[in-house]
């Protein structure tokens, strides 16, 4: 496989970089005082400030330069054309056909699944209407007050992610919840804020063979079978979101309750498909509509824009800028607005169990360093936290910093306080504080020379810390659309150049397969482990386990 370490940008951005690193930022601003104002990317509601970052206009040349070496321009192509870019699954990617006008033939295979993916939408459209309109009764003939979306991962995260994001168009009359974790506790506690006659249960599973999601769906169907006592009540409380109807079928839902996706929907590209069946609820279709609307106005514009004013782009090769040439292996999202606390996390599987990955398509090993670890919160708690790390720590972190312009209908001195915090943070990261200045701010306060000199190595920042700012005009179904979908393309632009499958995780699998055999190995009633078959640290963990388990039912 083409190896892009050996490209002439490559080569040429590793030479850049000794230039770059012994210069600053601060330096960077003035050489040229207008370099915030030129190195902007605005689209569809968005706007990119990338001018902190450690970059000159030679080696971005450079960066656009490896993504045309890397083929990018046809690599955007076959996906946009069902080529079947999963390799290791031999799937085509399409979660961008999901997003299409209705008008729009998408044929792959022979198939218009264009048409498909609007069908389904309009069953989801047509069964979210009559649940919010408190026409979709349950057993004892009440409308519906609580949905419980039952799902992991990709069939979890983005639906989550986008109910709380939008939590203040959420219909009145419904409470959403989102249970994943399998631990009993998660289901426990929504379950205990629910009445049965009322509650409607989505299991949201690509493969309905998660066992997460099954052992939680089970525990939902006993407990309404409990209040209900009658199957029949099981048709007008469960619907299902799958690609499979045989294994929805023989869970116990009928298929007329089941909303399907195709396997060309990757589970952490899939909010835009049926597993969005929440957020269509919550929201309704209209909004989930333009949810839709915003993400292909971010396709159309991925796919047609020079890459110089490309917003993904720009932000993909920047990424792989700080990555792989600024030593800056993890990324910050930092974003400023209570309701976008979740997209970090959502950001974390889409990144990192895309890009997550040390081989490439062809099963040679990447020879540079992938995925950053990504994590994050909202961005003010964080500076009374891990930001000291990010300031002053050994790492180079790269942030995106994300605000809200509008403070929609929110108190504005608020919001105001929260912008300034944003701006100054990532200007505190750029310019740092000098020796000098430092020293300088505590003989203004007063310090004795003795203090000034122990104090003044803990009070220097080093600043040129690498930073974006990315502006959301207001916090709305199409803008929040659109950003995701810039994430989206910006992870599958870096897998293009670092020539790995985004679309697969085979990584996954190996803790899944073992975590099978040893739940029968956690059952206190099963014959002990013998000696040999696991290391002496997992087996002294199970018979710990067990001896817990044991004690407890001495004490009951
Ligand atoms: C996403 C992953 C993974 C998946 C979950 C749930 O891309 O494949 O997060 O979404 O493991 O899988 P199911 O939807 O099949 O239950």
């Amino acid at each position: 496989m083409h190896d892009i370490l050996q490209s002439a940008a490559w080569t040429a951005l590793s030479s850049r970089r000794d230039a770059l690193l012994s210069t600053t930022l601060r330096e960077l601003f003035h050489t040229d005082p207008l370099r915030g104002r030129h190195m902007q990317a605005s689209a569809c509601g968005l706007t990119l400030d990338y001018s902190k970052n450690l970059l000159c206009a030679d080696s971005l040349g450079l960066l656009l330069k490896l993504a045309d070496e890397a083929g990018l321009q046809g690599a955007i192509a076959a996906m946009f054309t069902g080529e079947r870019i999963n390799t290791t699954e031999e799937r085509a990617v399409l979660h961008v056909a999901l997003r299409c006008p209705p008008e729009t033939r998408w044929l792959v295979d022979g198939v218009d699944v264009g048409a498909e993916v609007h069908a389904v939408r309009r069953r989801m459209a047509a069964f979210a209407a009559r649940v919010r309109a408190g026409e979709w009764r349950g057993w004892r003939g009440d409308a519906i007050t609580d949905v419980v979306n039952i799902g992991i991962g990709g069939s979890d995260l983005g639906p989550a992610m986008v109910c709380e994001a939008l939590k203040d168009e959420i219909h009145p009359g419904l409470r959403m919840h989102f249970v994943s974790n399998v631990d009993g506790v998660h289901i426990g506690d929504v379950l205990r804020r629910c009445r049965p006659e009322t509650t409607l249960f989505i299991v949201a599973s690509k493969t309905f063979t998660t066992q997460e999601t099954l052992a939680n769906a089970r525990t939902a169907r006993a407990w309404l079978l409990a209040h209900a006592g009658d199957e029949g009540a099981i048709a007008r409380h469960f619907v299902a979101v799958s690609t499979s109807a045989a294994a929805v079928r023989s869970f116990g839902i009928d298929t007329e309750n089941m909303f399907g996706f195709w396997d060309w929907v990757g589970g952490r590209f899939s909010l835009w498909s049926a597993i969005g069946l929440p957020i269509i609820l919550a929201l309704g279709a209209e909004r989930f509509d333009a949810l839709l609307a915003g993400a292909h106005a971010m396709d159309e514009h991925f796919r047609s824009t020079p890459f110089a004013t490309n917003l993904p782009v720009l932000m993909a090769l920047i990424g792989i800028w700080n990555v792989d040439f600024l030593d800056a292996p993890s990324q910050l999202i930092a974003p400023y607005h209570q309701r976008l606390h979740r997209l970090p996390a959502y950001l974390q599987q889409l990144d990192m169990e895309s890009n997550g990955k040390s081989v490439r398509h062809d099963g040679s090993p990447v020879p540079c360093r992938t995925s950053p670890i990504l994590w994050g919160e909202q961005g003010i708690n964080g500076q009374h936290a891990y930001f000291q790390l990010v300031h002053q720590g050994t790492q180079r972190v790269a942030v995106d910093f994300i605000g809200v312009l509008d403070a929609g209908r929110e108190d504005e001195r608020l919001h105001r306080i929260a912008f300034a915090n944003l701006i100054a943070q990532a200007e505190a990261l750029m310019r740092g504080r000098s020796a000098d200045e430092a020293e300088a701010e505590m003989r203004a306060a007063g310090l004795p020379e003795a203090r000034i000199r122990a104090l003044l190595p803990h009070r220097i920042f080093p600043g040129n810390r690498p930073s974006n700012t990315l502006l959301l005009e207001r916090l709305d179904a199409f803008t929040l659309g659109a950003l995701i979908a810039a994430y989206e393309h910006r992870t599958f632009v870096q897998g293009v150049i670092w020539g790995v499958n985004s679309f697969d995780q085979w990584g996954v699998e190996l803790g899944k397969q073992l975590a099978a055999r040893v739940l029968d190995e956690l059952d206190p009633q099963a014959a002990p482990v013998a000696e040999g078959v696991h290391d002496s640290s997992t087996q002294g963990l199970i018979e710990r386990y067990r001896a817990a388990q044991r004690e407890d039912s001495l004490r009951a």
